[in-house]
């Protein structure tokens, strides 16, 4: 039998909300529940649930220096020190740095301290999108985020569309790292009617509607507002229509609360806000969308997918990886599409039981848990003998 690993993650976490967050903290739940040492680094404000607390994950917080002649908070300097002082306390293996940007030079800047101290502590960087596709391909970053990348002892990629696009843009990494997709938990991810009937009535969405579900930090990348187009070229009776549940917040939001009440339209569209558990939401209905215009991966279609819900997305980045197009949902690749897949899944009951149950599938095989966190623990298992 292994022994047990002393790890470290270094991530955005809660009340932060957001995709990597979300997926390193899981991941780092279900390393304690294999046994393994886990301590959390994040920033101030962060807070575990009594779960958390219970398993006995340790989180330790960087804290705020606020002197006067910094033009903004000094985290990489701070996390490195936080688990430099961490790797001299404790035997720490491997720090698991979630984004290379502050997160993984932290992590290498850490790595150097330790090295100096005759301490050997490995580093994994996990790209999960934006530090490549978008902030990597900036001038005043790429020098920064190349030189992690190298420094650090593996990369994980969440989709090969990502490790793709990172050894194109990077070849000093290429054959360094590996995709390993996210996964979901689908003990809780899983369909309840009580939570669809719910969360419809309280929206007050009549029995007839067609829901579309969409989670997101209301980002301009994330492209939310094209789902009013869905809205405008609906020509359903009253109670047959789609209905919208929105979920989460971000600079797009109110442009698009707006627009729809511009549009008359806001009778359909449910804007809920930030949600910890999102679950019930996806339950209440009935396709996922998710028409972004870049995009590593997409956990919202994921989470959907394991929910037993069809998935429709934007035919970019590693969105084709998750959705089989005429499998377990669509993929489209101009807007006017999205009405005509949607208003197929809606008209065609049958079609879109079946993509439900391929995604539930998929989710319990693909990206499954035992799968995901497999492929990470062997990882932090190479790293540590060296290889
Ligand atoms: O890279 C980002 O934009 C941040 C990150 C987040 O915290 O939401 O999102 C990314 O990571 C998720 C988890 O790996 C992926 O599912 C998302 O696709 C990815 N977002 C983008 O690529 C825009």
């Amino acid at each position: 039998m292994k022994s047990s690993l002393d790890l470290a993650y270094l991530l955005y976490c809660r009340p932060h909300l957001g995709g990597s967050g979300v997926m390193s903290l899981e991941l780092a739940k279900q390393m304690r529940r294999k046994g393994h040492n886990v301590t959390l680094i994040s920033y101030p404000g962060t807070f575990l649930s009594s779960e958390e607390q219970e398993m006995g994950i340790n989180l330790v917080q960087t804290q705020a220096i606020n002197y006067p002649c910094f033009k903004s908070e000094p985290f990489s300097e701070t996390f490195a020190s936080v688990i430099a002082n961490l790797g001299e306390e404790k035997n720490l293996n491997i720090i698991h740095a979630n984004y290379a940007i502050t997160h993984g030079l932290a992590a290498t800047t850490a790595k150097r301290i330790l090295e100096r101290k005759g301490k050997d502590l490995k580093v994994l960087v996990t790209s999960h999108g934006s530090d490549i596709h978008t902030n990597g391909h900036h001038h005043l970053l790429a020098p920064t985020i190349e030189q992690i990348l190298w420094e650090s002892d593996a990369i994980s990629f969440v989709s090969e569309s990502l490790q793709t696009e990172a050894e194109e843009l990077f070849p000093s990494i290429k054959n360094k790292g590996e995709a390993i997709y996210n996964f979901v938990d689908t003990d809780r991810f899983r369909f309840s009617e009580d939570e669809r009937r719910s969360i419809r009535s309280a929206e007050k969405i009549p029995d007839g509607a067609t829901v579309i579900y969409h989670a997101s930090n209301f980002r301009e990348l994330k492209n939310a507002q094209d789902l009013i187009s869905i809205a405008i070229n609906d020509k359903e009776e009253e109670d047959a229509r789609f209905y919208f549940l929105m979920v989460g917040d971000g600079p797009e939001k109110t442009i698009m609360e707006d627009k729809v009440r511009s549009l008359g339209l806001e009778k359909y569209f449910h804007f809920v806000g930030k949600k910890e558990n999102v679950v019930p939401y996806i339950n209440a209905s009935d396709i996922v969308v998710l028409p972004s215009k870049r995009e590593s991966f997409g956990l919202v279609l994921l989470e959907g997918m394991a929910c037993g819900r069809p998935v429709i997305g934007s035919r970019v980045g590693g969105i084709p990886e998750v959705i089989q197009d005429g499998e377990n949902g669509f993929l489209f690749s101009k807007i006017d599409e999205l009405y005509v897949f949607a208003d197929q899944i809606r008209r065609n009951t049958d079609l879109g039981k079946r993509f439900g149950e391929q995604g539930k599938l998929m989710a319990s095989s693909k990206f499954s848990v035992d799968k995901v966190v497999g492929q990470y623990e062997s990882i932090y298992y190479k790293m540590v003998a060296g290889n």
